[in-house]
């Protein structure tokens, strides 16, 4: 047990398993009022939505209908020598020009037929991700500060190339497979402005000035944002609407889980080191905790969460019921193993408590009990993989992430 500091209290941290706390998880097959689901025609009217409702009202918050989008293409060239198309489009997230919007950086395999898509918000901005010259600078306010070539949370030349070794374009592209990021600030930048800014303040109703308790959060305004990016790429021949992926890490990875759960039309969802709030399951309390994240991220969740801090068994779900929501799609969970704060056991034991609900849905679940030895990819309908190192992207993960996507998805 660790003890680190926090806006000068001390709150505990739990890094071995002898010390957590006893505790039983909700059943994902059992409903709200006791029934017992057992028919995926059940879970899909029954159980579904009352979990989707639960983790909305709980957990992340309410999302507001989408608008139409509108978009405009800002460049569009060879990149790679001729093997992919640049495409650099602004997105409008609630159609207007005049509101809110993000600028989607699409990498195109070229290809005689629609290729199947990455789709993955960056935490740097879209210039980060590669040298290539022609991506756009950025003007919008950056988390980062000084560091990385960002000057007054503004983005510099300096700062191309910064997250590179996180975003392997070419080698993604060679395997077929188109790559559409955006910068995540665009759609919310990461500090807590009571949601004064991002797309937060577009939805609001007549004289409503914040999100209510039960309502979005930042997690929940990026996965709505992927989502719109989901709404541009379905309007693209090129792209295989059947085959359209969602990735993300860490705080991203919370994301891509969320957008997977509540938007059917991402075929398959990949969390790398996506931890509390994520994959991890909540009632273990191991490194980051309920209450540990909301003191510290106090605008990711919905306000109903902080009921949860040091009470995550009042929670009415956790998160193998996340997972479940995805089902019967195929989703991949990644861990690395020196990233403990994220919980790499609990993030394995919520593809495990889901695998009932992908088995009533006659799929394979995870095909493991316990957790794979080291870069072992379990390529299952629940997918799982623990690499050694560090709390990050890099190139195996892509391998292994684009090994599982082959193996689940297969173009019609
Ligand atoms: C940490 C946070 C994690 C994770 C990570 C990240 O500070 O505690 O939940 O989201 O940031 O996003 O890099």
């Amino acid at each position: 047990v660790l003890a680190m500091p926090l806006f000068g209290q001390e709150i505990k941290v739990l890094y071995d398993e002898a010390e957590l706390p006893q505790f039983t998880l909700p059943d994902p097959l059992v409903a709200a009022d006791g029934t017992k689901i057992t028919s995926a025609e059940a879970w899909r009217k029954i159980r579904r939505p009352e979990l989707l409702a639960m983790f909305e009202a709980e957990v992340y918050g309410k999302s507001p209908s989408p608008q139409k989008i509108s978009s405009r293409v800002l460049s569009e060239g060879d990149a790679f020598g001729g093997k992919a198309t640049r495409r650099q489009v602004r997105i409008f997230l609630t159609g207007e020009e005049a509101g809110p919007h993000t600028d989607l950086l699409l990498y195109l395999p070229k290809s005689g037929s629609p290729v199947p898509v990455v789709a993955a918000l960056n935490f740097k901005g879209n210039h980060s991700t590669s040298d290539d010259p022609e991506i756009l600078l950025p003007k919008s306010w950056m988390r980062a500060n000084d560091a990385d070539g960002i000057k007054n949370h503004t983005a510099t030349e300096k700062s191309r190339g910064a997250a590179k070794s996180r975003w392997p374009i070419e080698r993604i592209v060679d395997r077929g497979y188109a790559v559409a990021t955006a910068y995540y600030g665009d759609i919310d930048p990461d500090f807590d402005d009571q949601f004064q800014n991002g797309v937060h303040a577009a939805f609001y109703a007549e004289g409503q000035t914040k999100p209510a308790a039960d309502e979005w959060g930042s997690i929940a305004a990026w996965a709505f944002g992927l989502s719109r990016i989901v709404d541009y790429l379905e309007q693209q021949d090129a792209i295989d609407h059947d085959r359209m992926i969602v990735m993300g890490h860490s705080r991203l990875g919370k994301t891509s889980l969320w957008a997977g759960a509540t938007d059917e039309r991402f075929a398959l969802v990949i969390s790398n080191n996506s931890g509390c709030g994520g994959a991890a399951l909540s009632r273990r309390r191991f490194g980051e905790s309920v209450r540990r994240i909301n003191k510290s991220f106090p605008h990711w969740f919905c306000d109903n969460f902080v009921k949860y801090d040091d009470n995550e068994d009042a929670c009415p779900v956790d998160q193998h019921e996340l997972i479940a929501l995805i089902a019967p799609r195929p989703v991949l969970i990644c861990s690395a193993e020196e990233d403990r704060w994220a919980d790499p056991h609990g993030e394995f034991l919520a593809g495990l408590y889901a695998d009932p609900v992908y088995r009533l849905l006659g799929t394979d679940g995870l095909a493991v009990e316990e957790m794979p030895p080291l870069d072992q990819l379990v390529n299952s309908r629940i997918g799982y993989r623990i690499r050694p190192g560090k709390h990050d992207v890099t190139l195996s993960d892509w391998e292994a992430y684009l090994d599982f996507a082959d193996k689940q998805l297969t173009s019609k």
